[in-house]
């Protein structure tokens, strides 16, 4: 499997309760590397526009108003199979149904409040980086 990419976000709630550390050693870990990362926080029309997949569903005001709240901190990571890698890494959606050990299962509160953002497709992770990072924050 050739080396690719992921975005990442730390989502309000990691930031609030200290998690960036710990999830980052996490991310270090699991054998990613950093390519571009940021502290910034999105306004409601980025949420918006980020989330726009969602914008019929029943939570998607809930889930601009948790995404914009307070600073996230950005990423991009690369590692071989680094999209399905990290969603591994991450767990599912909902922390309830999160594998051990995974970081929704650690540091997620619930369903709305799942503490991280992993791309879900080569394409989107490709859209994602470069919504939230122009070429020469990419290392
Ligand atoms: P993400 O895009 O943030 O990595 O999460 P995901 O792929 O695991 O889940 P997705 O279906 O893309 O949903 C995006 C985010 O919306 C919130 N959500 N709330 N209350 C609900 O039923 C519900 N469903 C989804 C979560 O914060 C989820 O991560
Ligand atoms: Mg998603």
């Amino acid at each position: 499997m050739a080396t690719n990419r992921t975005f990442t976000m730390l989502k309000p709630d990691s930031v609030e309760k200290g998690y960036i550390g710990a999830i980052l050693e996490k991310i270090n870990a699991a054998g990613f590397r950093i390519v571009a990362m940021k502290m910034t926080q999105m306004t409601v029309a980025n949420a918006e526009e980020f989330y726009a997949v969602h914008n019929e569903r029943p939570f998607f005001g809930e889930l601009v108003e948790y995404m914009t709240r307070g600073p996230i901190i950005a990423a991009i990571l690369e590692k071989e199979n680094a999209v399905e890698d990290f969603r591994a890494l991450i767990g599912a959606t909902n922390p309830a149904d999160a594998a051990e050990g995974t970081i929704r299962k650690l540091y997620a509160a619930s369903m709305g409040e799942n503490a991280v953002h992993g791309s879900d497709s080569d394409e989107n992770a490709a859209i994602e980086a470069a919504y939230h990072f122009s070429g020469r924050e990419q290392f």
